[in-house]
C-alpha cells in the first residue's frame, strides 16, 4: 500500500484508522474522504478531500488525482439508523461499494478493505461461538447489505482478481469519535454518562450479551489483513473476528470498580430485537490459523484504558 484512500474517515473507526495509516504510512500518503464538508480540527493527519462515496465521478477524479492504489471503505449507514431509512442505507452501503469495486477493476487497484459486520447473522444461528461458515439470515436493512456486500465482494474478487479484504467487525468501543448510529453503541454511550453523571439509561436490555472490541484491537486487526500474504487467506471479505462478548449488566459491574456510585436502569427499544438477532459470541479460528489474528483488550484493560482517557477530557460533571 503506497497511496491510501479512506471512505466514511470521520466516522468512529475512520478516525482512528486514519491516526494509525498516517503514523505507518506518512500523512501525505493517506488521503481522508468523507460525505461532511466542515473538518474537524483534531484531524490527525492526511489530506482531506469532500466525497459523497454514490458520486463515482468525483470518486474516480480523486483515485486518479491522489494516484490511489488501497482503499479502506469505511463509509456506510449502521444498524439504528438504517433500520430508519431502509432505502438509503441500502443505497449508501450497496451502491457506494459498487462504485468503488467498478472503480478498482477500471483502475487495477491494488487492495480494498470492506468492513462487514455481526449483523451479518440472525434469526436460527447457534448464537454461541458461531462458526466462520453459518447461514446468513439478517434481520435489518444494514444486515442484508453487509451479506450482499460480501458476496459482492467476495465475486469481484474470483471474476476479476480484485484483492478484496473484509472483517466481521463486532461492536466497536473507542473514546476519540462516537459511534454513528449502532446497536452497540451502548457500550460507547456508558462511559460518558458514567463519567459525566455516574447513571446511565440502556436501550438494551441488562442480559444482552453481544461481541464486542476495543479500537486498538480493530484498528491493527484491520491493518494486519490488509498487510496479509494473499496466499494465506482462505476468505476474503468475510472473515470473523473476535475479541470479547459480555452484556451491558457485566459492562456496567465493571465500570462500578472505578466510579462506586454509577447506577445502570433498563429501557430496551427497538435496538434490542437486532440485538437478540446476533451472536454472543463469534468463533474467529480462521483468521487466527490464517493471518495471526489476536486480540489484547478484555474487558477488564478496555474498561480501564476508556476510563482513564475520557476522564481526562470529561473533566466537569454536567
Ligand atoms: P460511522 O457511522 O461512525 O462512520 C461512517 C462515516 O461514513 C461517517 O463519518 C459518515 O459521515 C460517512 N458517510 C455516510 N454516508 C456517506 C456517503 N454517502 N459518502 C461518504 N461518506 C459517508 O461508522 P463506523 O463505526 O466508523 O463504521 C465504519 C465501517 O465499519 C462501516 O462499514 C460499518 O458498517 C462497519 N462496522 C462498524 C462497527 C462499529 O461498531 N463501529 C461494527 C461493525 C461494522
Ligand atoms: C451496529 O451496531 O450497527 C454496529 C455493528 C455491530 O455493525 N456497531
Amino acid at each position: 500500500m503506497k497511496k491510501i484512500l479512506i471512505t466514511g474517515a470521520l466516522g468512529q473507526i475512520g478516525t482512528e484508522l486514519t491516526a494509525s495509516l498516517c503514523q505507518k504510512y506518512g500523512a501525505e500518503n493517506v488521503i481522508i474522504s468523507d460525505i461532511r464538508d466542515e473538518v474537524p480540527e483534531n484531524l490527525s493527519g492526511g489530506i482531506y478531500e469532500q466525497l459523497d462515496i454514490l458520486n463515482k465521478e468525483k470518486m474516480e477524479d480523486l483515485l486518479l488525482k491522489h494516484k490511489i492504489d488501497s482503499v479502506f471503505h469505511m463509509a456506510a449507514l449502521l444498524s439504528a439508523t438504517g433500520e430508519k431509512n431502509p432505502q438509503m442505507c441500502w443505497d449508501v452501503n450497496m451502491n457506494g461499494t459498487i462504485n468503488l469495486l467498478d472503480l478498482g477493476v477500471k483502475h487495477k487497484l491494488n487492495k480494498i478493505f470492506v468492513p462487514s459486520s455481526i449483523a451479518v447473522w440472525g434469526n436460527g444461528i447457534p448464537l454461541d461461538d458461531t462458526p466462520q461458515e453459518s447461514v446468513l439470515r439478517p434481520t435489518t436493512m444494514y444486515g442484508v447489505t453487509k451479506v450482499a456486500a460480501e458476496a459482492v465482494c467476495n465475486y469481484y474478487q474470483q471474476k476479476f482478481g480484485l484483492d478484496i479484504r473484509g472483517l466481521r467487525y463486532p461492536g466497536i468501543i473507542s473514546s476519540e469519535t462516537l459511534p454513528g448510529g449502532g446497536t452497540t453503541d451502548y457500550a460507547v454511550e456508558i462511559f460518558y454518562e458514567a463519567i459525566k453523571r455516574s447513571k446511565y439509561s440502556c436501550f438494551l436490555d441488562a442480559d444482552a450479551t453481544l461481541p464486542m472490541m476495543y479500537m486498538s484491537d480493530c484498528v491493527r486487526g484491520t491493518i494486519e489483513l490488509m498487510e496479509a500474504d494473499l496466499d494465506n487467506l482462505n476468505y476474503h471479505a468475510d472473515y470473523n473476528i473476535a475479541a470479547v462478548s459480555f452484556s451491558p449488566s457485566e459492562l456496567a459491574e465493571e465500570i462500578k470498580k472505578y466510579i462506586p456510585e454509577f447506577e445502570i436502569t433498563y429501557s430496551p427499544d427497538y435496538r434490542q430485537k437486532i440485538a437478540a438477532s446476533w451472536p454472543r459470541s463469534i468463533n474467529d479460528e480462521a483468521a487466527r490459523n490464517d493471518w495471526a489474528w489476536s486480540h489484547e483488550f478484555g474487558i477488564e484493560e478496555m474498561t480501564k484504558d476508556m476510563i482513564e482517557k475520557l476522564s481526562a477530557r470529561l473533566t466537569t460533571k454536567v
